[in-house]
């Protein structure tokens, strides 16, 4: 039987270790076990109850300390997780080896970390040896999603991890309970899966439409609508953690993308004997388009 992961990642401030929170606090209700690990050198507060903790292999002051390294805050994260990828020998004895268990991993929210460091990848690569599906969570403050321009330029960074990762992915507008009514309404075209009708919209903050660098720039954002219309790239989901709604649609989009539950139905005898017969691993099927034939 495999494991699941998400790795929650996205900009520091974006809501990753709130989400966390409200995920395992959610898990409580409906009587699942989510277990969350802190993968942040750095982080000072977080308020689950952690499974394993990164602060316990190495911690984010010890390296700034080091008086012959004279790291600083990002140069000292960098090695924290070079260290973490050097021995991900302690995360595997951390989490055990108990079958079907569901992980949550709190991620620092340096972006290079996704981008241009291959730790994050080589988590991946690692936790996928030890049998678990993984999603990719990324989460992006919808506070900043209100204007189009600040959308791209997030979705476009959602779109960098996610083709370093080549894991599925979900994105998520967060912090929505903090919007008005009005930039609600504002967020539902985002979510909207035709997203090409950004590209013919104005930017609020374009005021002057004949200045010439404005106009390349409209037309810069309209070519990358464009892009991630034509291929389907990114679907966002809104997350509202005072709805209970909100934070139920959002785990079952993440769960079929894992393909989490697919094993606990219960089956009918017949159905078991077919299943025998026709011996298909979950893992064929993984990373596929969820098909219900
Ligand atoms: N109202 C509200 N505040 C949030 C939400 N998510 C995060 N925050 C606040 O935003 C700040 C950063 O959140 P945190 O989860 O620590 O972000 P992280 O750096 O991505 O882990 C904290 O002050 C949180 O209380 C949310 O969904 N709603
Ligand atoms: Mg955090």
């Amino acid at each position: 039987m495999p494991r699941y992961a998400q790795l929650v990642l996205g900009p520091a401030g974006s809501g990753k270790s709130t989400y966390c929170s409200s995920m395992v606090k959610h898990g409580e209700a409906i009587r699942r076990t989510i277990n969350v690990v802190n993968l942040d050198p750095a982080a000072e507060h977080f308020d689950y109850p952690v499974f394993a903790d990164i602060r316990e292999l190495i911690e984010l002051d010890d390296a700034m300390d080091d008086k012959e390294l004279h790291f600083g805050p990002n140069g000292g994260l960098i090695f924290c997780m070079e260290y973490f990828e050097r021995n991900l020998e302690w995360l595997q004895g951390q989490l055990g080896d108990e079958e079907d268990d569901y992980f949550l991993f709190d991620c620092p929210g340096q972006i290079e970390l996704y981008t241009h460091v291959p730790v994050m990848r080589r988590l991946v690569e690692q936790l996928q040896n030890w049998n678990f599906h993984i999603c990719g969570v990324f989460l992006i403050d919808s506070q900043f999603c209100v204007e189009q321009s600040k959308f791209l330029a997030g979705m476009l960074t959602a779109l960098s991890s996610m083709i370093q990762l080549e894991i599925p992915f979900i994105h998520v507008l967060s912090k929505v309970d903090l919007l008005s009514k009005k930039d609600k309404r504002k967020l539902q075209k985002y979510t909207d899966p035709d997203v090409y009708q950004l590209a013919n919209e104005e930017d609020s903050h374009q005021t002057n439409p004949k200045n010439s660098f404005l106009s390349k720039y409209r037309h810069l954002n309209k070519a990358l609508a464009n892009v991630i219309y034509d291929y389907s790239l990114v679907k966002f989901y809104t997350l509202d953690i005072s709805e209970e709604d909100s934070i139920t649609d959002l785990l079952m989009q993440i769960d079929l993308s894992i393909q989490y539950g697919e094993d606990h139905d219960v089956k009918e005898p017949r159905e078991m004997d077919e299943e025998n017969e026709n011996d298909d691993g979950v893992h064929d099927v993984y990373n596929n388009d969820v098909d219900n034939d």
